[in-house]
């Protein structure tokens, strides 16, 4: 019988560290994950404890940050995982104009920080980076899709800062020979998405007025396109890129883009709302610079892993929906 993997999670108790942590522990590995202390200690487990995953004995939870190097080799030295998965990251594109420096302290200098440890503690270990699409900013192949060789020139702080976590992470495996996977990743989405990303903030907001609760919604950009997928099938992405033998760099995206004009649309209907009557336009919302269009082509990870999503467009926004009024 094979021994049981150790992996460590940074960002755990984020939307895809605890649909990533359900898909682990149903391959037997045994899970470490990376918490902040925050001043109301519910909050650092509450996806966890969602996923029913909090006080299952094959997890166990470090207190740490990514911008603490010590805490970092402290959990390396101790579990000595084969897998690591990095998906901290102060992750709103909007926040990132208004809080660029810890923004970039996280993003770039937290992933610095882990795998200069990770080439100290554990060189042998596999490891996972969440990179983002954003990191294209609005550059875009001719056929109108971004893959692996498209140009990155982000438009965002966020999407400057995962640049350089990118760059660095294809470093250290050039140089250290570090096995490093860098995910190209377009949006995904579930019912554990922060309620401040626009599909879930719309979801819930639909789902107050048709409840009687309030009256309207307040957004901003509708015309932008995102290629929305689901964080359960994103994360199985991960897991793949990392049981492959030699490291590299993947896009993992449903190649289907949306309006948020669309998603209002569906889910205002699945309501029996009528969207006119509810949305207004707050210029708070609008970004400084906006990325205007995204879809992904993800072939090289569908040809070479074999990777397919389970989720479309609707039945991702249908599960949201589906678990808003259940609440
Ligand atoms: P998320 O829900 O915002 O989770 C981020 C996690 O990172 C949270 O657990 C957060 O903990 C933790 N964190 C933030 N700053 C930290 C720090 N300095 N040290 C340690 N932990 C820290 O994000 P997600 O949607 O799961 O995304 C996972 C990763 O994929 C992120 O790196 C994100 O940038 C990237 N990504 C996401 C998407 C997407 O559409 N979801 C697409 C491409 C890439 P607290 O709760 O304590 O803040
Ligand atoms: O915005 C527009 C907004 O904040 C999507 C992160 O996971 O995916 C995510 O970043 C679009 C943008 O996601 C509102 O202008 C309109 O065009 O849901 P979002 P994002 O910025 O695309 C990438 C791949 C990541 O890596 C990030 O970590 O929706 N929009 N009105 C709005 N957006 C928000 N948040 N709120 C609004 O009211």
């Amino acid at each position: 019988m094979s021994e049981c993997k150790t992996a460590f999670i940074t960002g755990i108790n984020g939307q895809d560290g605890s649909y990533l942590t359900e898909l682990l522990l149903s391959k037997g590995y045994h899970v470490v994950g990376l918490v902040r202390r925050l001043s109301v200690p519910e909050s650092q487990t509450s996806r966890l404890e969602e996923a029913g995953v909090y006080n299952n004995p094959d997890v166990a939870l470090e207190y740490g940050d990514l911008t603490d190097q010590a805490s970092l080799v402290r959990i390396l030295n101790k579990y000595k995982p084969q897998e690591i998965y990095n998906l901290a990251a102060q992750s709103h594109v909007r926040v990132s104009f208004d809080a660029p420096q810890f923004t970039t302290d996280t993003i770039a200098m937290g992933t610095l920080n882990l795998i200069e440890a990770m080439k100290e503690v554990c060189p042998h270990a596999k490891m996972y980076q969440a990179g983002s699409s954003e990191m294209f900013g609005n550059s875009i192949d001719a056929d109108g899709f971004q893959r692996e060789t498209t140009a990155m020139i982000p438009v965002s702080p966020y999407g400057c800062a995962k640049v350089f976590a990118h760059n660095i992470c294809r470093n250290y495996r050039e140089a250290y020979k570090l096995f490093i996977c860098n995910g190209i990743l377009f949006n995904h989405e579930s019912p554990r998405r922060g309620g401040n990303f626009v599909t879930n903030k719309i979801v819930k907001g639909a789902i107050k007025i048709m409840r009687g609760e309030s009256k309207t919604l307040s957004l901003g950009n509708l015309q932008a396109t995102r290629d929305w997928g689901h964080s359960k099938d994103y994360v199985k992405a991960m897991w793949m890129m990392l049981q492959q033998e030699h490291p590299q760099d993947f896009v993992c995206a449903t190649g289907v883009s949306h309006t948020v004009q669309d998603v209002v649309n569906f889910v205002f209907k699945k309501l029996d709302l009528c969207p006119e009557q509810h949305i207004t336009i707050d210029p708070k919302y609008f970004r400084p610079e906006e990325l205007d269009d995204l879809k992904g082509d993800s072939t090289k990870l569908r040809q070479m892993l074999g990777w397919k999503p389970e989720y479309t467009f609707e039945s991702l926004l249908e599960e949201m929906i589906e678990h808003g009024l259940s609440k």
